[in-house]
């Protein structure tokens, strides 16, 4: 108390507005914000949240010594869907177009919606997005060899350094404030998610290109011995270098934070781990012994402690607050021969939930979900619920402002360990199905389909039935007591139709594609 006293007068005196003075709500005043945000990183990923076979010190810091949460969840099970949600504060199945993106799709958000952070902007933050998009760019039919926009740009965004959709789809370019990095104008770039370009090599006529088979779906161009999702011809010299992707969003990370000290910044770091194609650098190869999709893992906590380092270096660790998350659960086998599952061992990315990445069960929105704010968040475990979508009205009323959307509740006090009340209750997506959690009870209600993916061999969640769980007894999701417990599941159907309405009847037949 004394401490935040003393920064009070000193920035009083000082007559400055960037330092942190305590508000009236025993907060500090604009801090530093990070989203640290991984790609398909599972809920028994971390040690912090009991892998054994799997070191991950630098997240198990952030997670050990800031607010830890066991019901932490994502908005979706998918990528698009829960990022939309973050930036945004809308459930992503309001929204029928917030689905898993081509690497053409058109922007995503429409540039007049509240995001997080224009909310930040507002407040005098400067804002940044590095790393993964998946948000989709421009308004169709993109031109790569000009000003892409509307973008990251045109929604909240003062400096963006990102690669459009995933890892495995084209372009596999970094595009900077809406202008593709490194492109030579004479060797303009082409995409075409449905037709090849004559002469150009893909998995399936140049295979001795290939050093990382893939499934039919991802057989497509060859970018650096990786095939790809996707067509692209040309942009030779804006082409990245898969292994050294985690280098280069760090560096710009680490550039943007040590030029950015006159105001508050927001900074969203979007990792590409342990999303395929997995690509150690390879210094990290053979890091784990649980091949790529272990070793990417032991170099996005690297890439997290060299983050600290630099906060801390830059005396900034105190005056941050610090998001860890991931976009959805865990996936092993998801494209690529990379021996995910071979080389597993006794580690379990989903920490023992049923499902996992693409699924309604638990694994697949559950995920490692941690605050740290050092001096201000004491260590601590919270079981309380609480979603991404969460995150923009959290924060807005850090400013005392409020936000009109009626998904994001504020739950700053959650956030920050000053209550263990969060949400009582929230909608889980999983490829446009929906369920319902209400305090410890999950109802899945019906959605025919097959039950299994079986190429990723995860449990979709379908069903013809209605499941219901209760998650205090039985974490794993192996009980269902829909049938014995007729009145629980009307009465938490009700809930759930009372905030999706005919959403349920038109998703409810979709399949997983
Ligand atoms: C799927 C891809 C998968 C991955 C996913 C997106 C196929 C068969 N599978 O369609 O490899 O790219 O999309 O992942 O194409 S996400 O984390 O960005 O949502
Ligand atoms: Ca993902």
């Amino acid at each position: 108390m004394k401490k935040l006293a003393l920064i009070a007068l000193v920035s009083i005196a000082l007559g400055s507005c960037t330092t942190n003075p305590k508000n009236s709500k025993g907060t500090l005043e604009n801090p530093n914000i990070i989203f640290i945000y991984l790609d398909d990183l599972g809920y028994g990923d971390l040690s912090a949240y009991g892998a054994t076979e799997l070191a991950t010190p630098n997240m198990d810091f952030l997670a050990n010594n800031g607010r830890k949460f066991t019901n932490g969840y994502a908005t979706s099970a998918t990528c698009t869907p829960s990022r939309y949600a973050l930036l945004t504060g809308q459930y992503p199945w309001r929204n029928r177009n917030a689905k898993i993106l081509p690497g053409t799709a058109p922007l995503l958000i429409d540039t007049a919606q509240i995001t997080l952070p224009k909310m930040l902007r507002s407040h005098g933050y400067e804002t940044a997005v590095i790393g993964k998009w998946h948000l989709g760019l421009g308004l169709g039919n993109v031109n790569w060899n000009t000003h892409i926009s509307p973008g990251p740009n045109e929604v909240g965004f003062d400096y963006s350094f990102i690669m459009a959709a995933t890892q495995d789809r084209v372009p596999t370019v970094y595009i900077k404030d809406g202008d593709v990095y490194n492109l030579d104008v004479n060797d303009p770039i082409e995409i075409d998610y449905e037709n090849n370009f004559p002469g150009e090599p893909t998995g399936e006529n140049s295979p001795h290109l290939v050093k990382m088979k893939a499934d039919a779906q991802h057989n497509r161009t060859v970018v650096n011995g990786v095939p790809r999702i996707g067509h692209m011809k040309g942009g030779q010299s804006a082409r990245w270098v898969d292994e050294d992707m985690a280098d280069d969003f760090l560096k710009e990370v680490q550039a943007y934070i040590t030029t950015k000290k006159d105001k508050p910044f927001f900074l969203y770091y979007g990792f590409q781990q342990p999303h395929v194609p997995r690509t150690p650098h390879p210094r990290f190869v053979g890091a784990t012994g649980m091949g790529p999709r272990g070793d990417v893992i032991a170099e996005a906590d690297w890439c997290i402690g060299e983050l600290i380092k630099t906060l801390e270096q830059e005396g900034l660790l105190e005056n941050t607050l610090i998001f860890l998350s991931s976009d959805n659960g865990p996936v092993l086998d998801d494209g690529y021969v990379d021996y995910a599952i071979e080389k597993l061992g006794n580690h379990s990315p989903s920490g023992g939930l049923r499902g996992g990445k693409y699924s309604l069960f638990e694994a697949g929105t559950r995920v490692p979900f941690v605050t740290y704010w050092k001096g201000t968040i004491e260590p601590s475990t919270s079981d309380a619920i609480i979603s991404q979508v969460d995150w923009l009205s959290s924060l807005s009323s850090m400013f005392d402002a409020s936000t009109p959307e009626i998904d994001s509740e504020n739950h700053l006090n959650l956030l920050l360990g000053k209550t263990n009340e969060g949400r009582k209750d929230l909608i889980l997506e999983a490829t446009s199905r929906t369920a319902y959690r209400q305090g410890d009870w999950v109802l899945i209600p019906p959605h025919p389909g097959p039950k299994m993916f079986f190429t990723k061999g995860i449990e979709s969640g379908n069903g013809d039935e209605y499941q219901l769980y209760n998650l205090a007894e039985d974490a794993s999701q192996k009980n269902n007591l829909a049938e014995k417990l007729p009145e629980k599941r009307e009465q938490m159907m009700q809930n759930y139709l009372a905030i999706v309405g005919d959403v349920y009847k038109s998703t409810s037949n979709l399949r997983f594609d």
